[in-house]
């Protein structure tokens, strides 16, 4: 069996972390690059630990070599100054991109996020929930990034025949913490069954898909996901007992629509 090896950005990142031991496979490597020093590898564990930037093309280009994907999870995760965005999350995912291309890496997919949607209404698109690929309505500089990297990604993949899937992804967390992550969360388990799902897709394509777990209060729709085979094995309500008591906001972005525009969020 021929090795498949898969380059994870921002792998020690959150969602990074959790990815880890989940999409670790016999016959994969992972190919694991962040800007903090990822854990070295555990006794067995098929990765290669490589420290740096996604904005650093000689580097990029160094690491896309002999990669058959790459999951793109790396960059600023929240609010931050237009030029710190610009540069991390828009540029570097150029940067990741053109690298790619040139390496000849057929299959990327990119983590964008709910806020590249945060302005849209909640419960104002039909039964099914809003689709995946519904046009930006960004809540921040933040979530105008995630709409440029899906921009980038459909030019790619017109361009070059790269497959390119754009997971907007809810709330990534162990657990949901509050009464908007029962309808936003993507458990970890499902992250990663939606990541295999777009590793594992037959034709090449480009694809905006929602990234959240069969939440019983679910307002998006799963339909694009579950299109290329991505099946959700969780869902939120079993914590609703947890969390604290509150309202679902009226628009997606919850919080992120009154965060100041430019200004770092460090939580
Ligand atoms: C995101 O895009 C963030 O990266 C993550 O930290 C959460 O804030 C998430 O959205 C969310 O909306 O819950």
């Amino acid at each position: 069996m021929s090795q498949q090896r898969v380059l994870i950005t921002g792998a020690a990142g959150i969602v990074g972390r959790l990815m880890r031991t989940r999409l670790a496979r016999p016959g994969r490597v992972l190919r694991l690059l962040d800007i903090a020093q990822p854990d070295p590898a555990g006794s067995g564990e098929a990765v290669e630990i490589h420290t740096g930037s996604v904005t650093d093309a000689a580097l990029m280009a160094d690491l896309c070599h002999d990669v058959d994907a790459i999951i793109h999870l790396g960059g600023i995760s929240r609010e931050d100054s237009w030029e710190r965005i610009l540069e991390v999350n828009i540029d570097g995912t150029h940067t990741l991109l053109e690298a790619a291309r040139v390496a000849g890496v057929p299959r990327v997919v990119l983590a964008s996020s709910n806020h590249a949607v945060g302005f849209r209404a909640i419960g104002q698109d039909g039964s099914d929930g809003l689709a995946g690929d519904s046009s930006p309505r960004p809540d921040t500089y933040y979530g105008v990034s995630k709409a440029a990297i899906e921009s980038l990604g459909s030019l790619y993949h017109s361009r070059f025949g790269m497959d390119v899937s754009c997971l907007r992804i809810g709330s990534c967390f162990e657990r949901p913490a509050d009464v908007r992550q029962l309808s936003f969360w993507l458990s970890p388990d499902d992250c990663a069954r939606l990541l295999e799902a777009c590793l594992a897709t037959a034709e090449p394509g480009y694809r905006v898909l929602w990234g959240v777990s069969a939440n019983t209060r679910a307002v998006v729709s799963l339909a694009e996901a579950e299109a290329i085979g991505y099946r959700s094995l969780d869902d939120a309500e079993r914590f609703a007992a947890s969390v604290p008591p509150g309202e679902l906001p009226s628009l997606v972005g919850g919080a992120f629509i009154e965060t100041p525009l430019g200004q770092h969020n460090p939580l």
